[in-house]
């Protein structure tokens, strides 16, 4: 390879406008006159990646030739979000582009906004790893993400006139997309099915097809670190072209139908959060990328070598498996090392040990992925055998720790019944150094509950890392006006990369002159979100009335149920005289949540949400004093508009079920204040604030575990507690369903004799808590007061830290250095 220089020194304005008109002249063949925004947006995203090329070269090079070893992040979802301003802040060229675009008379804003959005992910665990790449990038750290260019990402979420979720298909591609570089001299081989044959004692896997697996490659830049890392997102081609005997015969549909099978395999995200589906295609996709991106570190790292000394891979990467879902990974890099490479098991068993780690984000038992081992064996032959013989070498280790016979059994890798299963969490915890959770609650209930009998023979295994979020995305970009007040307040923007820095904005809180600031930033934002709510759904949103947001996946466990039945309740309260609607606090309720198409008791509540809205928005006895909306599609660009005007943020969940929230981190970070339950980071949230700067309600992981024991009967709360009892009986008499009384029954039945999540247990803390909420945003200046201190206090909740901590105490690597 050639010497590279270090990067080029910032963009001036006058070569950003040139680049412009290049690329709009031979790219994309029109002239500025001809151009629209869509066009200026390809040209300037093309503008960035060319000023970034000579640092992604570079940074490529350190990583190959330096000492530091990588990160390769495997991950089967990457929720990036728009990527043109966040590019440009972190390259240094905003100014650069606004004044550009403006200098060729296009409005900076439509030219960002004509980006289509990459939804390449559920929820918080894909929106998790597009913060991680951000943070490894500014950090200077080599890495890798790896993942699936999806063609359709989550579905585009709509609602029907009766306010049912409709799913569309979210074709991101179909316009121009200038971000990903789709590489095919780079390709990778990935076979499935066939068998095993045994030949001179050796296995050889004799698959039955393969498909091509060819990289498409993001760029991933620093923020002012100057180094750029790679995204590497695969897409399935298919090595079959026209069967011509087929085509000759003209069966055209016929001859085409496997290039059509392989290339599925990337084509469509599973919409399921936190409940994996075990679907032969979604195995097919965890197994497609992993493989590849195995293929290729060992192609990065050991360039041109036929006999690569492979014993020194655990130096070279450590990988990051992202939940269960690359697991397949690690039975991979055995078959990889031994059947390829000619390493002996011991040998190899200990590169791979060595080489990957496990993040664990649930606690839900049907949320861990459980394969049925005939699947794997059809799909995977080879690998299944590996997995088995995993398994003995493991239950065989597991006799020298423990002479608990019941224990052993507990931990098979793979089932013992009729048709075995193997436990990808399990395999992940055997075939790595180190498990994490994702907050501190979460990681000890991972020890004690959920991977208990592993904790207790590979104490040291077990760790754990708090989630973060990226300041860039989420403070900086989201919330500009947030930003300047807090580089005014702290005398510098060093904050953005030291997060801990906000600190500095504590002793503000005690100076009213700088509160009211505060306060004036959160109403311009609110009026600005009104504003972006008319034009994009055509709400009335009333900016002088509280905004009160709860916007993460419809699950019951969240508790959505609990919001609206509380909502429901002061409604009803307001219909019945109980309380007089001149003492109300005018309020904003905010929802957005998409549900799995499949889950039937969350669809029911989306619809509930929905008629909810349409009947107090429109009931004049509530003069405007509540308000439900619930903008449809929220995706991370609604989050970046949304975020920065909340004034109160719901965390609900049932006590020992959210994993951590991330969600949560942002709120705080924007000055809102939190009404939530003592679950995932909420608990590190709400002792970093102060207990005074936080509103806490419900029962604890240990009051839900009594209370399961004790044996939960929630008809009982029903009964006891009559502004519950007004609220379900005004959705049971078919208030919000036009007088049809069936339309929520499943959901009310389910209340009433079921309630695994115990919505009604914690309802009358929820409401209780209501009171002391309305009277402090009552006292403008005492919220604010507490709202600026969640934003001086959670700085810790950085993706930045995040990631240092995962280098000081899980990949033990650091960072490449600073590029100028
Ligand atoms: C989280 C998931 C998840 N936990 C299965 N588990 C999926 C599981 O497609 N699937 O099959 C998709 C996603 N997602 C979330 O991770 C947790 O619920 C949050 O509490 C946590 O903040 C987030 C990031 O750690």
């Amino acid at each position: 390879m050639t010497e590279i220089t270090a990067p080029k020194s910032p963009v001036t304005t006058a070569e950003f406008t040139e680049g412009i008109r290049e690329q709009l002249k031979y790219g994309q063949g029109v002239t500025p006159e001809q151009a629209t925004p869509a066009d200026v947006y390809v040209a300037s995203s093309l503008v960035v990646r060319h000023y970034l090329q000579d640092a992604w070269f570079k940074t490529q090079q350190d990583m190959v030739n330096g000492h530091t070893k990588a990160v390769g992040y495997l991950s089967a979802e990457f929720l990036i979000g728009k990527q043109l301003r966040n590019a440009l802040l972190n390259a240094g060229m905003l100014d650069q582009f606004d004044e550009a675009v403006e200098g060729l008379g296009f409005d900076p804003q439509a030219v960002v906004d004509s980006e289509y959005e990459p939804a390449l992910g559920n929820g918080g665990l894909g929106r998790l790893a597009a913060c991680y790449v951000d943070s490894l990038a500014s950090l200077g750290v080599p890495a890798f993400g790896y993942g699936i260019q999806y063609r359709y990402g989550i579905f585009r979420q709509e609602f029907d006139e009766q306010g049912r979720q409709i799913e569309k298909p979210e074709y991101w591609l179909a316009n121009e997309e200038p971000w990903g570089h789709t590489d095919y001299n780079r390709s990778q081989k990935v076979s499935f099915g066939g068998d095993v044959v045994e030949k001179d004692g050796k296995k050889i896997w004799k698959p039955a097809w393969s498909v091509r697996a060819v990289p498409v490659d993001y760029m991933v830049p620093g923020y002012e670190s100057g180094r750029v890392n790679t995204l590497r997102l695969w897409s399935a081609r298919s090595y079959d072209e026209f069967d011509l005997l087929t085509f000759n015969k003209s069966e055209y549909l016929d001859a085409v139908k496997p290039k059509v099978e392989a290339e599925n395999i990337s084509k469509i995200l599973y919409p399921e959060d936190s409940t994996p589906q075990g679907k032969r295609l979604r195995l097919e996709q965890q197994y497609f990328f992993v493989a590849a991106s195995i293929k290729d570190v060992i192609r990065v790292f050991y360039p041109g070598q036929d006999k690569p000394d492979l014993t020194t891979l655990p130096e070279k990467i450590t990988f990051q498996l992202n939940d269960t879902h690359p697991v397949i990974g690690i039975p991979e890099l055995m078959r990889v090392l031994i059947d390829e490479y000619g390493y002996d098991w011991e040998t190899a068993w200990d590169i791979t040990t060595k080489t990957f780690n496990y993040t664990c984000h649930t606690l839900l038992p049907e949320a861990l992925e459980v394969w049925p081992a005939n699947l794997i064996g059809e799909l995977l032959p080879r690998h299944l055998e590996i997995i088995k013989e995993i398994n003995e070498h493991f239950l065989n280790e597991l006799k020298t720790k423990t002479r608990d016979k019941e224990k052993i059994e507990r931990m098979r890798i793979v089932t013992n019944e009729e048709n075995p299963k193997v436990r990808m969490a399990y395999l992940a915890t055997a075939g790595g150094s180190h498990v994490n959770g994702v907050a501190e609650l979460h990681s000890q209930l991972l020890k004690d509950v959920t991977l208990r009998d592993f904790s207790d023979l590979y104490p040291g295994k077990f760790s754990n890392v708090t989630n973060g979020v990226t300041p860039r995305r989420f403070i900086r970009l989201a919330n500009p006006r947030l930003s300047n007040l807090i580089t005014e307040g702290l005398g510098t923007d060093k904050w953005l990369s030291d997060l801990d820095l906000l600190k500095g904005l504590e002793p503000l809180a005690q100076d009213d002159e700088f509160v009211k600031k505060f306060a004036a930033v959160k109403q311009a934002n609110k009026e600005d979100f009104a504003a972006y709510a008319k034009r994009e759904f055509d709400f009335d949103l009333d900016p002088n009335t509280m905004f009160n947001s709860m916007i993460k996946r419809l699950h019951e466990y969240k508790r959505q149920s609990l919001k609206i039945l509380a909502l429901i309740a002061k409604y009803a309260d307001i219909k019945s005289g109980k309380v007089s609607v001149d003492d109300v606090l005018p309020r904003t309720v905010i929802f957005g949540a998409k549900s799995a198409p499949g889950y039937y008791l969350a669809k029911l509540t989306i619809q509930l949400i929905n008629n909810v809205a349409r009947v107090v928005n429109n009931d004049p006895d509530i003069k405007g004093k509540l308000h439900v909306y619930f903008p449809w599609n929220y995706n991370v660009r609604l989050a970046q508009h949304l975020i920065p005007a909340t004034e109160l943020d719901e965390q609900i969940s049932q006590a020992g079920k959210e994993a951590s929230g991330t969600g949560n981190m942002k709120f705080a970070l924007n000055g809102a204040l939190t009404v939530g339950t003592l679950d995932g980071a909420n608990v590190e949230i709400r002792e970093r604030v102060g207990a005074e700067n936080f509103f806490l309600f419900g029962m604890t992981v240990d009051e839900v575990e009594a209370l399961y024991a004790q044996g939960y009967h929630p008809a009982v709360y029903y009964e006891r507690d009559p502004r519950l009892k007004a609220a379900i009986d005004l959705v049971a008499g078919g208030t919000f369903s036009e007088g049809d009384r069936n339309t929520y029954a499943p959901l009310v039945a389910d209340w009433l004799t079921k309630d695994w999540f115990m919505t009604l247990a914690d309802f009358t803390a929820y409401c209780d808590i209501q009171a002391d909420i309305e009277a402090l945003y009552r006292q403008p200046l005492e919220w604010n007061r507490k709202a600026l201190l969640n934003v001086a206090r959670t700085g810790y909740f950085s993706s930045d830290r995040a990631i240092q901590d995962y280098l000081d105490n899980i990949w033990h690597t650091g960072s490449l250095g600073k590029l100028a």
